[in-house]
């Protein structure tokens, strides 16, 4: 049982680098044709490197695995801080930059995340594009899982779309991992756990339109929601590609790319999803020859996967 619940987690993490690095190339165009992101997707020939999402997602994986949950955001904040100044060219979002300068500096992370943008803190994607860890604790209920979404969320993104969106992504990524293999997740199912447990209308008015568009043209999706970087446009839109594909993680990438905007952190949301429900055999041989530093991908995805056994 930990050697299948571990296949999901390693399947998760590697699938959501591997998307992040793959969409990064397109981040914020439109318009982009099939034939176009097939063309860079399906056998990639030089090294896929990650960005941000995947560099958060790595410290949040290791975060949980050193503390066993959510109960240290000091230094969870630290970690975010220690990896952007050590790697900052990673692609950040500029108000994450301007917040992770500032806690690197001393600034107290409730302090620094209410300074941004006049006071209303982030309603970014950023704190729901790094956690997918949160979702692939083995024997946490999904109460749990959404309480320790949003503590993870709250030390950079203090807005509340920017907290549902990471506790949406959060309660997706875990159904993912606990729906069998040879089942299909539910989208009433998936979409009832996460209107539950999210906070704000807004968010509650995105998924609500989600079941309209599992069957149809892509182009109905980037017609529906923004597929930007704050959490609103883009979250329900990785929920979406995830319930069209959730057994063909490579079909997903595409047209999660394909829709354009926000590439990268939407494709590496429901790759996440993908690979929490199908397990590391479905990474495709192309992706995982080039992935960038793999083995601390699947390091860190061990850590967490024995996580509990460990407690
Ligand atoms: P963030 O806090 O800078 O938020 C991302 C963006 O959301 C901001 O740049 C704003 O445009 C918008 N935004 C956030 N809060 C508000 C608000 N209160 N009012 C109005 N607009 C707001 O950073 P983050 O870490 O949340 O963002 C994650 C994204 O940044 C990911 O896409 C990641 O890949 C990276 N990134 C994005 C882009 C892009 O979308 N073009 C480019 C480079 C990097
Ligand atoms: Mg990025
Ligand atoms: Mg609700
Ligand atoms: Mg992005």
């Amino acid at each position: 049982e930990t050697s299948l619940w571990r296949t999901r987690v390693r399947g998760s993490l590697l699938l959501a680098a591997c998307a992040d690095a793959l969409g990064s190339a397109f981040e914020g165009r439109r318009g982009l044709s099939p034939e176009q992101v097939a063309a860079a997707v399906d056998r990639p020939q030089s090294p896929l490197r990650w960005t941000d999402d995947t560099a958060q997602m790595l410290v949040l994986a290791a975060h949980l695995a050193e503390h066993g949950g959510l109960v240290a955001s000091d230094a969870l904040a630290a970690a975010f801080a220690d990896e952007w100044s050590a790697e900052p060219w990673r692609g950040y979002g500029p108000g994450a930059a301007q917040l992770l300068s500032q806690i690197a500096t001393g600034v107290p992370w409730r302090v620094a995340g209410r300074s941004l943008f006049d006071g209303a803190g982030s309603l970014g994607n950023g704190a729901a594009m790094r956690v997918a860890p949160v979702g692939l604790i083995t024997g946490w209920g999904l109460d749990a899982v959404a309480s320790a979404a949003v503590a993870s969320a709250l030390v950079t993104h203090v807005h509340p779309e920017g907290i549902d969106g990471a506790v949406a992504q959060a309660l997706a990524v875990a159904l993912a991992a606990r729906t069998p293999r040879r089942q299909r997740p539910s989208a009433e199912e998936l979409i009832g756990a996460i209107a539950s447990r999210t906070a704000t209308a807004a968010f509650t008015a995105e998924l609500e339109a989600i079941p309209a568009l599992l069957d149809g043209p892509a182009g109905a999706i980037s017609d529906r929601f923004r597929c930007d970087a704050t959490a609103l446009g883009a979250v329900p839109a990785a929920i979406t590609v995830f319930l069209r594909y959730p057994d063909d993680p490579a079909a997903a990438v595409k047209e999660a790319i394909g829709l354009g905007g926000d590439t990268d952190t939407i494709a590496a949301m429901a790759a996440a999803m993908c690979g929490a429900h199908c397990g590391d055999s479905a990474v495709p041989a192309s992706w995982a020859a080039q992935l960038e530093q793999p083995e601390r991908v699947r390091a860190a995805a061990d850590r967490l996967a024995t996580l509990e056994s460990r407690r």
